[in-house]
């Protein structure tokens, strides 16, 4: 029998109140059974609310160096059980090992980041038009921040939302992806036993339809951060808006890499593969179009496909293995879906495009990895986010035109050049519009401390990484008069 987790409400741990649970599976071995968890709804969300509303006024009134204190400590029994939580990662998501561990490195990153957060959180002063009066502008935080995230990076991801919103001292209510309810759970012990008081972190698991819509709807919460589909994502920000709550959102993304003529292309190679293929392609940030010059079309497309061929599938606790399971049996349909769709439109498929039954890969959702070439920038497969290991390979004229695919896109998230010319890789900066540029390296691969997000389809105008801070606070300007009378702005002139 497997074991059988909690929520995490008002410093209690407690079965969802319907009493119903569901299965968390290893996606490389279904019969891995993790752990059973509660099936929560909107009852057990009610009390995660309150609970979160009840702690708001102390917590918000806990010196910000404070709480940061309590996520240095987190952070330090993170680097104490990385290894740990890397292994239990890889079961229960399925992802590589050694990218396992970078996912827990990335928690680490971003909570130590964060918490030197709690020193600084900077205001601003500026001199006022009026004699004697004094102006600046603070942080506040926000109040009940609801916080919702995939299971692509199950530690990381609720790392950037956590760490944050509490250090800036809001209450939060946390509603992991029901793929990755274990990572969640640790992280939140973690937290728990670095010292946040009761009802500061509240812990509700379940599906979207039932627990994460009824955390959207519920008038006790302030802001909704959401990472996850963009259809998903707005929905939330429709139901946000019908109450005024604040939504910041990280979604798709259909992210490129340009091929120039110049480029060093075992660079090249190198970068798309890691990309493409890394966390078997199940990233937002994951290069799932190969943007390729002409002129070296031909010579770029024989040595990737010869990389891919080498990949090795299969359990990512093996250390020879090099791409993992999708995550659930719904993602492995949807991408074979994509290649009976790449089959209809004539697309070339130079390697993989099956679902991968092998040996010990029978017993969970493996894929091949997959190469599409000579898509057309319009067709579905280079336009929508198809979320596995199966990268477009799409040709190009001319830098111009490239950078024309490239900003063909509904997302805009992230985006790389290869190419040895300084002159155009600046053009390339300038006209490509996603929320991340990278030069001379691969699509993914972000660092916490700079901003994180992308335009169009992919956010709301927000930024998560650095600048953080501003999703999860609100400014307050500040007038202090001391002339000792009425002073008016705009009239005492
Ligand atoms: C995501 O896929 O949602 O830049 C996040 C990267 C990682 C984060 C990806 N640091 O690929």
């Amino acid at each position: 029998m497997p074991q059988v987790y909690k929520n995490y409400i008002n410093g209690q741990w407690v079965d969802a109140q319907s009493g119903q649970t569901f299965e968390d599976i290893n996606p490389a071995n279904t019969e891995e059974v993790l752990g059973l968890f509660p099936r929560s709804t909107e009852k057990d969300v009610a009390s995660a609310v309150e609970a979160a509303r009840a702690s708001f006024d102390s917590w918000r009134k806990v010196p910000a160096p404070k709480r940061a204190e309590i996520m240095f400590r987190a952070a330090e029994k993170l680097v104490q059980r990385k290894e740990e939580l890397a292994q239990l990662m890889t079961r229960e998501m399925g992802k590589v090992l050694k990218e396992a561990r970078g996912d827990v490195q990335e928690a680490i990153d971003m909570t130590y980041y964060i918490a030197g957060e709690g020193r600084r959180m900077f205001g601003e002063t500026t001199p006022s038009e009026l004699p004697n009066k004094f102006a600046m502008s603070i942080r506040m935080p926000v109040g009940v921040v609801a916080a919702i995230t995939p299971w692509n990076f199950p530690l990381a991801i609720p790392s950037w939302k956590l760490v944050p919103a509490l250090v800036c001292g809001n209450t939060v209510v946390f509603k992991p992806a029901e793929d990755t309810p274990l990572m969640a759970t640790r992280f939140v012990e973690i937290l728990i036993e670095a010292g946040l008081p009761k009802g500061v972190l509240n812990l509700v698991h379940g599906f979207g339809e039932e627990a994460g819509a009824a955390l959207v709807t519920h008038p006790g919460v302030d802001l909704v951060s959401f990472t996850g589909s963009s259809e998903v994502g707005r929905e939330v920000a429709l139901k946000c808006a019908e109450s005024y709550k604040r939504v910041s959102l990280e979604m798709g993304g259909k992210n490129a890499i340009i091929v120039m003529d110049d480029a060093n292309l075992d660079l090249a190679v190198e970068g798309a593969i890691w990309g493409a293929f890394g966390t078997t392609g199940q990233r937002c940030t994951a290069a799932s179009r190969l943007i390729v010059h002409k002129k070296v079309l031909q010579e770029f497309t024989d040595r990737f496909v010869a990389q891919v061929k080498k990949l090795k599938l299969g359990n990512g606790l093996d250390p020879n293995t090099d791409v993992g399971p999708v995550i659930n049996e719904q993602q492995l349909k949807r991408i074979h879906r994509y290649t009976q769709i790449a089959r209809e439109e004539g697309i070339q498929i130079l390697t993989g495009g099956e679902i991968y039954k092998e040996g010990e890969c029978a017993k969970g959702y493996f894929y091949l990895p997959t190469v599409f070439a000579e898509v057309k920038p319009q067709s579905r497969i280079a336009q929508e986010e198809i979320f596995g290991p199966c990268p477009a390979i799409i040709p190009a004229e001319s830098l111009e035109e490239a950078i024309d695919i490239v900003n063909n896109s509904k997302y805009g998230l992230s985006s790389a050049i290869y190419t040895q010319d300084i002159n155009k890789a600046f053009v390339a900066i300038r006209d490509i519009y996603t929320g991340i540029t990278y030069v001379n390296s691969s699509t993914i691969g972000a660092e916490v401390h700079l901003p994180f997000g992308g335009t169009k389809q992919t956010g709301n105008g927000h930024r998560e990484g650095g600048h953080v801070l501003d999703v999860f606070t609100e400014w307050k300007t500040v007038y202090i008069d001391y002339s000792g009378k009425l002073q008016k702005a705009q009239i005492d002139v």
